[in-house]
């Protein structure tokens, strides 16, 4: 599973001081530990500012691609921004997101055919997040419809079926399975994201629900997530669950990040 690094983002407090005070350091080293923890992508968001937005996502941008060239996750709702930052890449990004709004995917999917990227489309509209499998799955026939229209190939749209949190719904979980259920039966080449730990806001004891979550959706054929890769239980819940599904060849990357230190080494050997 590719694992797309969610800390720069500027809905954080520590993130948004950072922006507006103009500290690479903090950034590039945010950038650093998250590439050196595995992220197949950095996932970057400048915050909530639209008038500066373009500006904060290209000085993010230039300050991560200084120190490390994994591509990025452009992480914004706004064509201009998101056509101002796609400039400044170095490597082909991934545009997140799109989603059923009619501006969202005139504005942005000219930018993903042009550019050849890949693109994450939420399962909601414009408006409401949609409380059933049979609404997001109707959702997700509009935005694919639109994306072949604009020439994307399948494989290059990851759907992402929206992780609620459990707290106010205990079915979330559920209605997230059973979505990428019916998805992947209808758009096989697909891929797939969660934004992971939104699944636990405001439950106690958070990283149990979110690895309990991750394991299940890596077992549904989740293939990317954003999420903390510094979060040490949680790489090895998923390195354990790929392990177990048979998709590490060898034991390799297991026994690698065990000698690495990833794992709770000590409790083992009690
Ligand atoms: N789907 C898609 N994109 C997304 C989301 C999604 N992008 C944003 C978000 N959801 C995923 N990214 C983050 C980034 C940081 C944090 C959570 C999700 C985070 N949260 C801390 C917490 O949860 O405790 C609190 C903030 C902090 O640390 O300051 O860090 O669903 N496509």
């Amino acid at each position: 599973m590719e694992i797309i690094g969610e800390k720069i983002n500027g809905t954080r407090k520590r993130v948004a001081q950072a922006i507006a005070e103009r500290d690479a350091g903090f950034i590039r080293d945010l950038a650093c530990k998250q590439a050196e923890a595995g992220s197949a992508w950095l996932d970057v968001n400048a915050g909530t500012h639209p008038k500066q937005e373009a500006d904060d996502l290209v000085w993010l941008i230039d300050n991560i691609q200084a120190v490390v060239d994994t591509p990025l996750c452009l992480d914004s709702a706004n064509p201009e921004a998101l056509a101002v930052a796609i400039k400044a890449v170095n490597k082909t990004p991934i545009i997140n997101s799109i989603s059923g709004e009619p501006q969202r995917l005139e504005g942005i999917l000219p930018l993903v055919a042009e550019y050849g990227c890949r693109v994450i489309a939420l399962a909601m509209g414009e408006k409401k997040i949609p409380g059933t499998t049979e609404a997001r799955v109707t959702v997700v026939h509009t935005v694919m419809e639109a994306t072949r229209l604009a020439g994307i190939p399948d494989e290059h749209v990851y759907i992402d079926p929206l992780a609620m949190t459990i707290s106010t719904n205990t079915q979330s979980g559920s209605i997230f399975l059973e979505t990428m259920r019916v998805v992947r039966e209808a758009y096989p080449k697909v891929h797939f994201t969660a934004g992971l730990s939104n699944i636990s806001f405001g439950l106690p004891a958070r990283s149990y629900v979110n690895r309990a979550f991750l394991t299940l959706t890596l077992a549904a054929g989740l293939d990317s997530a954003i999420l903390d890769p510094l979060d040490r239980d949680l790489r090895a819940a998923l390195l354990a669950a790929e392990l177990v599904l048979g998709r590490d060849r060898h034991c390799l990357n297991y026994t690698r990040a065990y000698r690495a230190g990833v794992f709770d080494n000590a409790k083992d050997k009690a």
